[in-house]
């Protein structure tokens, strides 16, 4: 059975994270991935405490398993949340989008796993010497504010370099990209694209649709120029923002002006033309709507009979 000191450390029976997705990762699909066997995680977005406090008590009320919540370092609501979570005793938090240095502290006291999320070695071992649980080595594969480096070479690297575990996420949707993290050093994953297409995620159906219809090459960075890479899938939108990037007369003041809000228009609206649909490189790959728990054991069974073959595959 595939277990991992993830699984020890967090209560877990699945080495598998949900990744916290801004106006995707709410109460219900974290319970589901919980309740599954993986770690469900809430997404604080840039939300006010009394949301993340009412999604909080909601997931609870649907699983008694470990979850966690996602703080975005740059949500302008950030100060108030990190309270929040160690008021509640959340299990996990994960961070995205910068350094959660300042918060660790308090999180740490509360008994809370702090478990961010690094784009690079240096990050990684600065978070460890703070006294995270784990990192998430994601690489910028994955969908939404992306670093710079490939999964492939950012998860031995960063395993190399701290003794915490180390789970890898960027362009993982299925057994083969789970066994081949682990093939790499990680001891767990994190997913957010393949779980878009769960029955329990609550995103408007266009935005399924574009994930179940993407191809290889649908997905763009855009937001270099404001130093906030995303990646999203393409479509009006993205393309509008690739042009006004590259459109000297455009301040970044107008160009931020123009991405506010895009990602909710997406995701509960559905909106084709003006959405920002962040999605991974890994898209194409996802074919079906599931289950979190299909999902979750799906991709446990198919990395585990790679990984007993794994010896069958050299001559
Ligand atoms: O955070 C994510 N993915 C996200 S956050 C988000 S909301 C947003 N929307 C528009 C612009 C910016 C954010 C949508 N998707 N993934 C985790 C992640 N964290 N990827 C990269 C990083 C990261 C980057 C820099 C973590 C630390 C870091 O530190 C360096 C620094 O200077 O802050």
């Amino acid at each position: 059975m595939l277990r991992s000191r993830i699984c020890e450390v967090i209560g877990i029976r699945y080495p598998i994270f949900q990744g916290g997705m801004a106006w995707v990762s709410d109460a219900k699909l974290a319970a589901a991935v919980s309740n599954a066997g993986g770690l469900g995680i809430i997404s604080a977005m840039n939300a006010d405490e009394s949301y993340v406090r009412e999604q909080i008590r909601l997931c609870r009320g649907l699983t008694d398993k470990p979850f966690g919540v996602n703080i975005m370092l740059m949500s302008p609501h950030v100060e108030a949340v990190a309270k929040l979570v160690a008021e509640e005793k959340v299990p996990v938090v994960t961070t995205g989008a910068g350094l959660p240095g300042k918060y660790m502290p308090a999180w740490i006291e509360a008994g809370i796993k702090v478990v961010p999320v690094v784009p690079s070695v240096a990050i990684a071992r600065r978070v460890e010497r703070g006294g995270a649980t784990a990192v998430i080595a994601e690489g910028t594969e994955s969908g939404g504010h992306v670093g710079e480096l490939t999964t492939m070479a950012l998860v031995p690297q960063v395993v190399d370099a701290v003794k915490i575990p180390v789970l890898a996420a960027g362009g993982i949707a299925d057994g083969r990209g789970m066994a081949a993290a682990f093939m790499l050093g990680a001891e767990g994953v994190q997913c957010g694209t393949r779980f878009l297409s769960a029955y329990e995620c609550g995103i408007h159906p266009n935005y399924k649709k574009k994930v179940l219809d993407a191809r290889d090459i649908d997905t763009q960075v855009t937001g270099r120029r404001l130093g906030h890479p995303v990646r999203a899938l393409r479509n009006p939108f993205v393309n509008k923002f690739a042009e006004l990037e590259r459109d000297p007369g455009v301040t970044d003041e107008a160009l931020s002006a123009f991405g506010t809000g895009a990602v909710r228009k997406a995701a509960v609206d559905g909106n084709l033309q003006e959405g920002s649909f962040l999605a991974g490189q890994i898209a194409a790959l996802v074919k079906r709507e599931q289950s979190a728990q299909e999902i979750v054991e799906e991709m446990v069974g198919e990395c585990e009979a790679l990984l007993g073959r794994a010896g069958e595959r050299i001559e």
